[in-house]
Formats: structure tokens, C-alpha cells, sequence
């Protein structure tokens, strides 16, 4: 929604506890580790143990460190001295490690006792490596006074250490080195870092998923675990990710009566769902993270940030809801240029009205969210009002009149209900999940579609329980529809040998993606990837005396105001059903090109970032983000690099230069009207920079909107039925295949879109 820090500079917090570690699924291996990746390296620690009360005295583990980490090592236990200290590094291609002891602050030398077995899944590639092990005789272990023991019941503070300084033998594992270049602690709850036996042994003698022992790549010692099967069952349609369109299409086609699988890599997000992640104050109610509109602004803060995509580079949620489980909510309804022509889509798709009516059916939206009908904290919405009026901005209930985009401003309005986060969770999913025809396979990621020429005939997903290889199978006419997001699905997409031909030979080089290719004669090379779109937008901090910045949303999880946390508990009214935004804008301008393009505005209290000379009162600032929108001309592209990670490999803003051009014209005549709104004084940029200068050295990285579309656009990767152009039954349902930026913030033109896909795709002969 809001220009964000990427990912790799999210904040280092300072307490140990507030950097606690959670659950995430190796998508390598499919093992559930409980660990963290702490943010100054980019280095993951993962841990998990047999069951509680087990006798077996071990866990498998992992680091996960960028090709930047000469070496990296974690003690369990989380200190240095009597501890098991495991370190490990690259060499020729291949993981070096070694369990090591000492008693002072010396280097650590071999530790006895410990048997450590490297797991398969460890790697060496050109951007990161990865040590994956088995560790015996590990949680508990011998000390000059007594025995020493990992707290696998309670709360632990494992310690990392971390240096960009090669080891000094790197071949030979009890090599000496210097000290680490840097060290830290996080939390970690051990308790819940367990597993059953038969899972842990499945792990543990180099299975991956939830099953079986792969055939190649078998560990350096091999206890015999036990293995599990579980019938490969054929579905009608398979449904790749849980997003806006996921969550549509699955309703509508399990409302069809379909057969229908859905399959997502991520846990739940909503208290209904079975989440449970919440603050202390919300402990003994149903109220989650994901369900609170208030606590949106802590997506960024909080270290234990396990909804975000880890394998993708810019912000993107990898949980029940996708983006609209973590995103800032705004919720507007279509207006008629999101599904036109000129920008890119097909006659036959024009006609978006009564796909958006059956939108608007199930979630209205409301530009009230706080159940008793007040609105709150609204000092930046009446401020940015008078900057508008000044303009002659008038003032409208936005999604009462979708198509009047043109000197605009309206409250914000938000996908909610009942002053929590609905989106498409709380209404599609909902009615889906209660169908018998539906199975919602949560926690398991899709890998790539399995093909036989243009025809598919199922997916290929990381439980090799099913079916013993992981292959979830179509019935004969079945169909897969793909909803993994604009980074996700191409990247289905290359592992399938579906796109550009440079990406494709990325997942060829990789040891395990490359084997699940089709041969190259069946290789599809169209444009994945290419003709992306995102909105560019910079950021106007200000400040003004009637303004509350409400603590710029730095307490809202730990120690909100007492009283607005009393009333949201209540009965989910006040400050905190509100998502951060308040007031938004909308006006045309005409580019040097003859083109139109439209600029979109979202006011807020508080502020991500500040540069400013100015001294300034912190209590008293605002932000009012300013976007390019609808018209917006400039392209990039995503792929994928060689350890598979999603990324833009040329960002989408400004390759045009009319597009900068016309957002700092928009931009300079909202300033030029500050002196007519009494008090309010921007202090970023300051009065030592110009606006221009300002833009011009805006960080690329930070004018990204997180509203990605058209890396499959339709017309070029997708026909007009959504379908993959060279197959017989594969589909894109998500943002992916919308073809050019949307009017504003795009979920429900996304949902919009699914609706009218998903009609189209039952109506299309040849399916089941
Ligand atoms: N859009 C709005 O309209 N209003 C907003 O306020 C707004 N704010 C934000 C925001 O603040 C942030 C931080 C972000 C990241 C996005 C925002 N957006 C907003 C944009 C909006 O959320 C996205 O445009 C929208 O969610 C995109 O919908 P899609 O259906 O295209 O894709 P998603 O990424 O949402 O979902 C993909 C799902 O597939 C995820 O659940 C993912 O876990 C799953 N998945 C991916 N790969 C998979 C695989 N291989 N196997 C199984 N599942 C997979």
C-alpha cells in the first residue's frame, strides 16, 4: 500500500524478546523449522526436536546464509562457554562444519559426543549456503560441573555469531578463525519446536516434506526411518495459492460443484481460520495480528514476521489471504478504466459490471470500519481535506462513484467487516471451506506444474507423502488454475519450462528443480515475466499542531493506548479498526505524450521514514503518500536468480521519464497550496531540497507500492479465458495477468477480475 523498507532492512530491534523466532517451511526440504532470520546478515538458524519427553537426545538443524557469510555458527543454548557451539562454512562447492566447545572465551575447539549428519538439502550455489543436519547426542551433553542442556520444554534465547572472514583453512572442518564479526540472541519458544516421532525420523534420515526418503542424495549416515504413502487422489480443479484470486476462483468453482483442491505454502491468518498469532492484550479472544486493522503498520516491525514470502525480495504475504491477509486494506471497487482496451485487455473482458455487482455483493467495503459508526483519529484526513479544497478537490464517497477519478478526495474506505479484516477470508474463503467438495491443503508448496507436452496432469508440490513423490493428479479433463501472485506464479511457471528461455536454464542449473523439467522440446517460451507494472510513489511527510501521529504506531502491539484497546476489544470499535490510512485523492493530468495518467494520494498519520533539517514535534506528523496510477507507462520485469528466489530484475518505476515527470508536477502542486492550510509544514523534503531533487534521488527501492501486475499478462502469457497459451489446461487466476496499474490500491480489481475469470474458465468447454 505505503512505500515500505525492503525486506533486507527491516528494523534491528533491540530486546532479545522482541526478536523472537517462529515456524517456517523449508521449501528446499518441506521440513518445518522453529528458528529466525536475523536481519543484519540475512542469516536463518532453525531448529526441531523430536517429540516432548522423547529419549533420542537430538534435532535436525539448519543455516541458511547469503554467499557474503564467510562463516556462521549458533549455540543453542545461547551462550558460548559449556555450550554446544555448531559452525559451519562453503567450500569447493561443499558445506564444512563442526560441533566445538570451550570453557573460556577462547576459540572454540572439536566438542565429543555430538554425531552430526548433513541432510540433503544442504547447498552450495552462487548466491547462498546451506547446512542442513542432523545432530545426535545434542540437547543434552557432558560439562566439566555437570551436564548442560538445550530448554526443549520452555523458552529459549539461542545466540548467533556471524563473519565476513574466512576461516583460515577452509577445507579442514576444526579450522582455526578469527572472532566473529558480529554476534546476536533472538527468542525462541522450544516447546512448540516438536514434531511427532515418525515425521522427525522421516526428516531426520533425509526425507523431505512430510514423507518420504528422497532416492538420491541419501545422508552421510543413514538411520532407517520409517515411510508413509498417502493415495494420490485426482481433482476436478487444482488451485495454486490462497490470494484474492485463489480465494475467488475456489469458491466459485467448489459453488459449481467441482472437485477442487486448494493448496497453499502458508498457515492461517484469521482467528476464524486458526490463527492465533495476537499481542498479550488480545490474550482470550479470537482476535489475531492479521484480524486487527490497527495493528497493520506493526507488519514492518515485528522480527517475528513469518506471513512475509522468504524466498521473494520484496514484500509479499505467504499465508492464508496472501497480500490481503497483511496488506493496509484499502478497498476500491473497479472504475471502468481497470478493464479497458486502451490499457491492455481484451473486448471481451469490458464489461466488468456485473462481475464487480457480485463483488461488491459479498464485500461492500466501508469507509467507517469501526462498528460504532464513528470515525477516529482523523486529524490527517481533515488536514490533507483543506490542502485538497484549496485545489478544488471536492469531496465524494469514493466507491459511490468509481469512475470520477479526477480532483477527488474521499475517506479512506477498507475491505473490512464488523471492524476486523475480512478481505476475501473472511467471505469467499468462508463459504468455500464449508463445501464438501472443497480440501484446503495448507503449509505445502507447489514446485511446478508435471506436464505431458501442452497437456498438464497435476502439480508437483513439496509433501512427497502424497502419492510417495508429491504429485497431486488431475481427473481427465481436470484443470490447474495458478494463483501464486505475481512473483509466485512465474515462478511456477520457469519451473514448468514455461517462459523466456534465460530463466528456464536458471531452473536447469539447479540440482533439484533442474531434474523436474520437461524436456527442452517442450519448453514454452513466452513473455513471463516481462510487461510488470507497479505503482511508483514517494513520500510527503509533514507535521501540523491539530495532528495526533498516534506514537507513529510504535506501541499499538505492546502497549497500546489503554483505553482504544479496551474499546476494540469490546466490541472492535475505535482508533484500532482503523488500518493507518485516512483520506485518499485522485486526479487526471496529461503527459508530455498526449497520455493521461492518473495520480493517486493516501493520507496517514505518522511516518515511515524522515529527512529533515528542521527541528519537528514527532507527535504532530503525518505522511501523504503520492502514486502514479492508471496510465503510468514505465515496465519491468521479475525472474528468478539462481537459488530460485523471485525478484525484479528491472524495476517498473520510471523507465519512462514522462511518468516521473508528471508525478513531480503532481507532487508540486499539492506543495504549492501548503501556505494556504495554516500550520501545516512539510519537513520531507525540507526547505534545503528541492521537490525535484528530492524525487530525483528517492531510493528505487523504496518507491515500490507492493500492487505488482503483468508479469503474465493476458494477450501475451494468458488467452482471453486466462488460459496459458500452448497448453490445454493450465490457467492464471491472480494479479499477475492484469496487464496495466489499476485506478487505485488493486485487491478488489484483482477480485473483480477473478470473477469474471472464473466464469469464463467454467464456461469454457473441455473441462471437468
Ligand atoms: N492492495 C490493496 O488493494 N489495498 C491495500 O491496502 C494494499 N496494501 C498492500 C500492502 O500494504 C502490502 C504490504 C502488500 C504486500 C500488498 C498490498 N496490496 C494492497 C496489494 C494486494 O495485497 C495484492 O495486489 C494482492 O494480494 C495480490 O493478489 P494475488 O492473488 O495476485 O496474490 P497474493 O500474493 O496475494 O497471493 C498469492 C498466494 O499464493 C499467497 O497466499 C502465497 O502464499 C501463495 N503461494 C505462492 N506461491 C505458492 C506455491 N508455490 N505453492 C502454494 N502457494 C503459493
Amino acid at each position: 500500500m505505503l512505500r515500505r523498507l525492503a525486506l533486507g532492512v527491516l528494523p534491528f530491534l533491540g530486546s532479545v524478546l522482541a526478536q523472537a523466532g517462529g515456524a517456517y517451511v523449508d521449501p528446499d526440504n518441506g521440513i518445518t523449522f522453529y528458528g529466525y532470520t536475523e536481519p543484519a546478515h540475512g542469516v536463518t538458524y532453525g531448529f526441531v526436536f523430536p517429540p516432548l519427553g522423547s529419549t533420542s537426545n537430538e534435532f535436525i538443524g539448519e543455516i541458511v546464509a547469503p554467499i557474503a557469510g564467510a562463516w556462521a555458527g549458533v549455540s543453542p543454548g545461547g551462550s558460548m562457554i559449556n555450550n554446544l557451539l555448531l559452525v559451519a562454512w562453503p567450500n569447493a562447492g561443499k558445506i564444512v562444519r563442526s560441533a566445538r566447545y570451550t570453557t573460556s572465551y577462547v576459540l572454540p575447539t572439536a566438542m565429543s559426543g555430538p554425531i552430526l549428519t548433513d541432510l540433503p538439502s544442504s547447498k552450495v550455489n552462487a548466491t547462498h549456503w546451506k547446512w542442513v543436519y542432523r545432530c545426535q547426542n545434542c540437547v543434552t551433553w557432558a560439562t566439566d560441573s555437570g551436564t548442560n542442556s538445550i530448554p526443549v520444554g520452555d523458552f529459549g534465547v539461542p545466540a548467533w555469531a556471524y563473519s565476513s572472514a574466512p576461516v583460515d583453512t577452509p577445507s579442514n572442518p576444526q579450522s582455526t578463525f578469527v572472532e566473529h564479526t558480529d554476534f546476536g540472541f533472538f527468542g525462541l519458544d522450544y516447546s512448540a519446536a516438536h514434531v511427532s516421532d515418525a515425521q522427525y525420523q522421516i526428516w531426520a534420515s533425509g526425507g523431505s516434506g512430510t514423507g518420504t526418503v528422497p532416492p538420491t542424495g541419501t545422508p552421510t549416515t543413514t538411520p532407517t526411518g520409517p515411510t508413509s504413502t498417502v493415495p494420490a487422489i485426482p481433482y476436478d480443479y487444482i488451485v495454486v495459492g490462497s490470494g484474492p484470486g485463489g480465494l475467488v476462483t475456489t469458491d466459485r468453482l467448489t459453488e459449481a460443484g467441482k472437485k477442487v483442491i486448494l493448496i497453499e505454502r502458508g498457515g492461517p491468518s484469521l482467528g476464524f481460520t486458526g490463527g492465533n498469532y495476537q499481542p498479550d492484550w488480545e490474550k482470550g479472544t479470537n482476535l489475531t495480528k492479521f484480524d486487527t486493522p490497527g495493528l497493520f503498520e506493526t507488519m514492518f516491525s515485528d522480527s517475528n514476521s513469518f506471513w512475509w514470502c522468504k524466498d521473494i525480495t520484496v514484500f509479499a504475504g505467504c499465508l492464508l489471504g496472501g497480500g490481503t491477509a497483511i496488506n493496509g486494506g484499502l478497498w476500491w471497487l473497479p472504475p471502468d478504466l481497470d478493464f479497458s482496451t486502451s490499457y491492455g485487455w481484451p473486448s471481451s473482458w469490458v464489461n466488468h459490471n456485473p462481475y464487480t455487482a457480485k463483488l461488491k455483493a459479498r464485500l461492500p467495503g466501508t469507509d467507517i470500519p469501526s462498528t460504532d459508526g464513528k470515525r477516529y483519529l482523523m486529524q490527517s484526513a481533515d488536514v490533507t481535506a483543506q490542502l485538497l479544497k484549496s485545489s478544488n478537490y471536492v469531496n465524494i464517497t469514493i466507491n459511490d462513484n468509481t469512475n470520477y477519478k479526477d480532483h477527488v478526495y474521499g475517506y479512506s474506505t477498507f475491505g473490512f467487516l464488523g471492524g476486523k479484516r475480512a478481505g476475501p477470508i473472511a467471505t469467499y474463503y468462508k463459504s468455500a471451506i464449508a463445501r464438501k467438495n472443497l480440501v484446503y491443503k495448507p503449509n505445502t508448496m507447489v514446485l511446478n506444474v508435471v506436464r505431458d507436452g501442452s497437456q498438464i496432469t497435476g502439480v508437483k508440490t513439496n509433501d512427497n507423502v502424497i502419492g510417495g513423490n508429491g504429485i497431486i493428479p488431475l481427473t481427465a479433463k481436470g484443470r490447474v488454475i495458478l494463483s501464486a501472485g505475481s512473483f509466485g506464479t512465474p515462478r511456477i511457471l520457469f519451473r514448468s519450462g514455461i517462459g523466456p528461455t534465460d530463466m528456464i536454464n536458471l531452473v536447469k542449473a539447479d540440482s533439484v528443480a533442474g531434474p523436474l523439467l520437461p524436456p527442452q522440446a517442450q519448453w514454452l517460451n513466452l513473455p513471463v515475466g516481462y510487461n510488470v507494472s507497479d505503482n511508483p510513489s514517494i513520500n510527503l511527510v509533514f507535521t501540523h499542531p491539530s495532528v495526533d501521529a498516534y506514537d507513529n504506531w510504535a506501541n499499538v502491539w505492546t502497549a497500546p493506548r489503554p483505553a482504544d484497546a479496551k474499546q476494540y476489544i469490546k466490541d472492535q470499535s475505535g482508533v484500532l479498526a482503523h488500518a493507518s490510512p485516512r483520506l485518499n485523492f485522485w486526479r487526471a493530468y496529461s503527459g508530455s505524450d498526449q497520455k493521461t495518467r492518473w495520480l493517486q494520494g493516501t493520507a496517514r498519520p505518522g511516518a515511515a521514514s524522515i529527512t529533515t533539517k528542521y527541528a519537528y514535534n514527532a507527535s504532530q506528523i503525518m505522511t501523504i503518500t503520492v502514486y502514479l496510477s492508471t496510465g503510468v507507462t514505465s515496465r519491468g520485469r521479475i525472474g528468478i536468480d539462481a537459488a530460485l528466489k523471485a525478484y525484479p530484475i528491472v524495476n517498473p518505476w520510471f523507465t519512462d521519464p514522462v511518468d516521473k515527470a508528471v508525478l513531480l508536477q503532481g507532487i508540486n502542486d499539492l506543495v504549492a497550496n501548503i501556505p494556504k492550510v495554516s500550520g501545516l509544514t512539510m519537513i520531507t523534503p525540507d526547505n534545503t531540497t528541492t521537490v525535484k531533487a528530492y524525487v530525483d534521488a528517492y531510493d528505487p527501492a523504496s518507491m515500490n507500492s507492493n500492487h505488482w501486475v503483468g508479469s503474465c499478462s493476458i494477450n501475451h502469457v494468458v488467452d482471453q479465458n486466462t488460459k496459458v497459451i500452448g497448453t490445454n489446461n493450465l490457467f492464471v487466476v491472480d494479479a499477475s495477468i492484469i496487464p496495466s496499474m489499476p485506478m487505485g490500491n488493486p485487491q478488489a480489481s484483482i477480485m473483480s477480475m477473478a470473477e469474471q475469470a472464473v466464469a469464463k474458465i467454467l464456461a469454457l468447454a473441455g473441462g471437468a
